[in-house]
């Protein structure tokens, strides 16, 4: 069975955010505020309405941040599926390995944001969701 720890709800991580008169800037480290190196970026935009995702990783961290506008993000391990309205620019999501992830709504001005902790691999995604099942069902040893 996971740990409990693995179990619980994510919530977001807040985000150093130095806010004055002249606007907001959020600073993100990997290993200080993350806790994984952060080995490339990538972001999504022009976002048509269609709903993206629909895999798991099965080694890469992730940290989602909508930098602006809003999306719904649903997160299943397997176990418990929990949604995620991300629509703030200083609180992320951090997307473990062997989560199936969905990102639908978005705004017309979304920005999403992603930090993730290795290089893109395909090798390292599992598209399938039963394959995915089986393998986190295998690891949990269940
Ligand atoms: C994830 C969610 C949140 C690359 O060539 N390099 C990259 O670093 C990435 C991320 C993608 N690609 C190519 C692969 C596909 O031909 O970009 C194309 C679109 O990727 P995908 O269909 O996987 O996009 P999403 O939005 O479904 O998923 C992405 C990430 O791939 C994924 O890791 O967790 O965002």
């Amino acid at each position: 069975m996971p740990s409990l720890q693995d179990r619980t709800p994510q919530s977001l991580l807040p985000l150093r955010a130095f806010a004055d008169a002249r606007g907001t800037l959020v600073a993100i480290e990997g290993e200080r505020d993350l806790p994984f190196p952060i080995a490339r970026v990538y972001y999504i935009v022009g976002l048509s309405g269609e709903a993206r995702g629909f895999h798991a990783h099965r080694a890469l961290d992730q940290l989602l941040v909508c930098v602006a506008g809003s999306c719904r993000l649903i997160v299943d391990d397997g176990i418990a599926t929990h949604e995620h309205i991300l629509d703030r620019p200083d609180r992320g999501l951090h997307v473990k390995p062997y989560q199936w992830r969905e990102m639908r709504d978005f705004s017309a001005d979304c920005v999403l944001l992603a930090l993730a902790s290795a290089a893109y691999n395909e090798a390292d995604y599992i598209r399938d969701y039963p394959t995915f099942l089986a393998e986190v069902t295998a690891r949990n040893g269940r």
